[in-house]
């Protein structure tokens, strides 16, 4: 199977199925010298990890990672960075049931017509399983932009099904199981959930990451637009369905007056861009926010066909996600630190003596 690698200066491979002895992912590119353990990649894996709280999947994996190649001396060596993670606690059992039709909304029909054949346990490598090697390489990203540029890339969920947050504190975000912005709607969060995984329905959600501290000149006119490269990392997550950047689709109905973010010696006057012009960054924060869709595993029984193109009720059941939104943060920011660390490794390449002429506002 093709395209399972992205990125130029740094790139990405990932490999494995959902109930495969493992998966995995080759990180090529990363500078020599970066301090990394496998203690590193503990807190953003069970950031993003399923079975922790009722709210997600309860299959509980360890997720944790062996760091097969590239580093040395707990020091990454400029060689490819192998990671693996043994898959645990796969139940393929529960897929029996799909092994002859095809679940509305999921992969298993386009994976069948595409390829001919299909791992139907677990979805395969279709599952939202592979995002943890996403949270894996991000890690690696993340430390280093922190640490070489001062960049920092962070996130939370946004919407919840029509929940919206009523106020905006980034201390409440990594202090409940939503990534929710507003502590005070923790128990409105969890009441809905509750109703849903009752129901056996699911829900959609909104997730925005935002990346701080970089300088302007980051991303590549005109193919390699950071913008267009952030809207298809992001997009190429499990159930995403929407990417904006900035104001997104909202710049529709606004006038150019508006729009417009003002150049003063104190600074830009407004981020409608999103911190991006003309695919380059300006400086300002980049400000991304993704649609996610309502899991396609649901228990309410749904109409399908079998592979012999007869109709047939599904309905799935196993260990599902009502919201995979809820577990969707830590890998937005992963790909955005991904998409960000290879950009500026391209910046360095092309551009790394370019001495501006002109004042940075801050
Ligand atoms: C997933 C289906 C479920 C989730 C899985 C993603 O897999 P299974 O039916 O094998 O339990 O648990 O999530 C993870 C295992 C994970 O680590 O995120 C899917 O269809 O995407």
């Amino acid at each position: 199977m093709s395209s399972n690698t992205f990125g130029k200066l740094l790139s990405v491979t990932t490999f494995g199925e959902s109930h495969g002895p493992a998966i995995g992912c080759v990180v090529d590119g990363c500078p020599p010298g970066l301090v990394l353990d496998a203690a590193d990649f503990v807190a953003d894996l069970s950031r993003r990890a399923s079975g922790r709280t009722r709210h997600t999947s309860q299959r509980r994996e360890d997720d944790t990672v062996e760091i097969l190649s590239g580093v040395y001396q707990s020091l990454t060596t400029g060689t490819p960075i192998a990671l693996l993670i043994r898959n645990t606690d796969a139940r393929s059992r529960d897929y029996d049931d799909l092994l002859e039709t095809f679940r509305p909304a999921h992969a298993d029909y386009t994976y069948w017509h595409k390829y001919g054949i299909r791992d139907p346990r677990g979805g395969g490598r279709s599952s939202a399983r592979e995002t943890t090697m996403r949270v894996a390489a991000g890690v690696i990203a993340k430390k280093w932009l922190r640490e070489r540029h001062g960049v920092r890339v962070r996130g939370y969920l946004a919407q919840l099904g029509a929940i919206t947050p009523h106020v905006f504190d980034w201390q409440a975000v990594e202090q409940n199981a939503f990534f929710w912005p507003d502590a005070a709607q923790v128990p409105e969060l969890e009441a809905a959930m509750d109703a849903l995984r009752k129901a056996g329905d699911s829900t959609g959600a909104r997730v925005n990451v935002v990346a701080e501290g970089l300088p302007p000149g980051w991303g590549e006119p005109i193919y390699g637009k950071l913008d267009a490269e952030l809207a298809s990392a992001l997009m190429s997550i499990n159930a995403v369905k929407g990417v904006e950047i900035g104001d997104g689709f909202a710049a529709v109905a606004q006038r150019g007056s508006t729009h417009r973010d003002e150049l003063t010696p104190q600074g830009f006057a407004s981020n409608h861009a999103g911190g991006i012009l003309g695919g380059i960054s300006s400086g300002q924060d980049i400000t991304c926010s993704i649609a996610l869709k309502p899991t396609s595993s649901i228990r309410i029984p749904g109409r399908s066909v079998n592979l012999r193109g007869e109709p047939v009720e599904v309905v799935t059941s196993g260990r599902h996600d009502p919201c995979v939104g809820i577990r969707a943060t830590p890998i937005a920011e992963a790909m955005v630190a991904l998409v960000l660390m290879d950009h500026a490794l391209r910046h360095r390449a092309q551009c790394g003596d370019v001495v501006p002429q002109a004042p940075r506002i801050p």
